[in-house]
């Protein structure tokens, strides 16, 4: 009997999401099931069983009238979740290693930037200045991380593990060794009172849309060795208030940010953003995700769902995450 066809719907990207390579991975892990690259009509929609996809335009999925399980190949659903047509089928996201470790990597290098006081000594650097600053220790700092998922349970080990004091903010209530667990909007202000470094790696949702912004900065400890406070978004660009961002950046509310992700992709060339003094920027690639592990990721989903086990990572779109 002929497997279920898996149509591949990929738009944006970097070069190393070319749909052509996410194509020929799929290729090769699903043997003998068909792959179809769209758009471009390869065959009947009503073959589609599975689609992995990244992107696709609102209304794209609805072609597929016999769809059984939708496969975004990043671990953020919110551009899924904003469109009306999507079909009522399970919907998984990404969640793998490689993904997790690259967040990591990208959240430990930010804090250490700023608690390693990085844009002052390269200022210093590009002055010939030989001026250095008391430089306190880790364990001087409290970073806080807001949302404890996949990526920020990773992150606040590995910043734990250099020595930061770690706190984090969920939904729902956690254990995690090491780290201070607070939960829902009752515990916010109590853990970003206690908030040098906030680092956050929420989804995007009604709930956390906008949650960055000059009320919650304002709520962030001022007591610590860097004067003030510091923001790292890695989540998306719809939780800031770019305004705001800008506005605290310059009242000193904020001491600095690092920002990976903006309320309009790709940032616009007339963005303050680019040139102000106390933004470290990166183009929402904190953590690229990998053709290769990804595409495996699917086929054993694929695997559990035709052998009658449970998918794993599956959204509830109740929540939006
Ligand atoms: P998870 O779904 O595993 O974790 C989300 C976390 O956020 C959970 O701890 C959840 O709480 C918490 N959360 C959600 N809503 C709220 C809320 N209203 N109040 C408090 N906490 C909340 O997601 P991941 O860790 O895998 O990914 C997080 C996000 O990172 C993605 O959605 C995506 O937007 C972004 N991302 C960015 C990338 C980049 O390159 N910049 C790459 C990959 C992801 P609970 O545990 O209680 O449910
Ligand atoms: C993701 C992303 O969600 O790249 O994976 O932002």
């Amino acid at each position: 009997m002929n497997k279920a066809t898996l149509a591949l719907l990929i738009h944006g990207g970097t070069e190393n999401w070319s749909p052509e390579r996410w194509k020929r991975r799929f290729d090769e892990v699903c043997g003998d099931r068909p792959v179809w690259l769209l758009p471009g009509g390869q065959g009947d929609p009503a073959a589609v069983h599975y689609a992995a996809v990244w992107k696709p335009a609102p209304g794209e999925l609805a072609a597929f009238p016999n769809l059984r399980v939708i496969f975004n190949l990043g671990a953020g659903v919110d551009a899924l979740m904003a469109d009306k047509s999507l079909p009522k089928v399970p919907l998984v996201r990404v969640a793998v290693g490689d993904l997790t470790r690259r967040m990591t990597e990208y959240v430990v290098l930010h804090v250490l930037m700023h608690h390693r006081q990085e844009l002052y000594l390269r200022a210093s650097q590009r002055e010939k200045r030989w001026a250095p600053k008391y430089q306190w220790p880790a364990g001087a700092i409290s970073v806080g991380i807001m949302g404890l998922g996949t990526l920020g349970t990773d992150a606040a080990d590995a910043l734990r593990r250099i020595g930061f004091r770690v706190a984090g903010w969920s939904n729902s209530p956690k254990t995690i060794a090491g780290v201070e667990c607070f939960h829902g909007k009752a515990q916010i202000d109590a853990f970003l009172r206690q908030t040098d470094i906030l680092v956050c790696l929420l989804p995007l949702t009604p709930d956390t849309r906008g949650i960055l912004n000059r009320e919650l900065f304002a709520k962030l400890s001022r007591s610590s060795p860097m004067g003030a406070p510091v923001v790292i978004n890695a989540g998306r660009g719809g939780l800031q208030n770019e305004a705001d961002i800008l506005a605290c950046l310059d009242d000193g509310t904020l001491g600095a940010v690092s920002l990976d992700v903006y309320a309009a992709e790709p940032l616009q060339p007339e963005s303050p953003f680019w040139t102000h003094p106390k933004v470290v920027l990166t183009p929402h690639n904190a953590a690229d995700t990998d053709p290769d592990e990804i595409s495996r990721y699917v086929a054993r989903q694929i695997a559990r769902f035709e052998a009658g086990q449970t998918l794993e990572n599956v959204v509830d779109p109740a929540r939006g995450y």
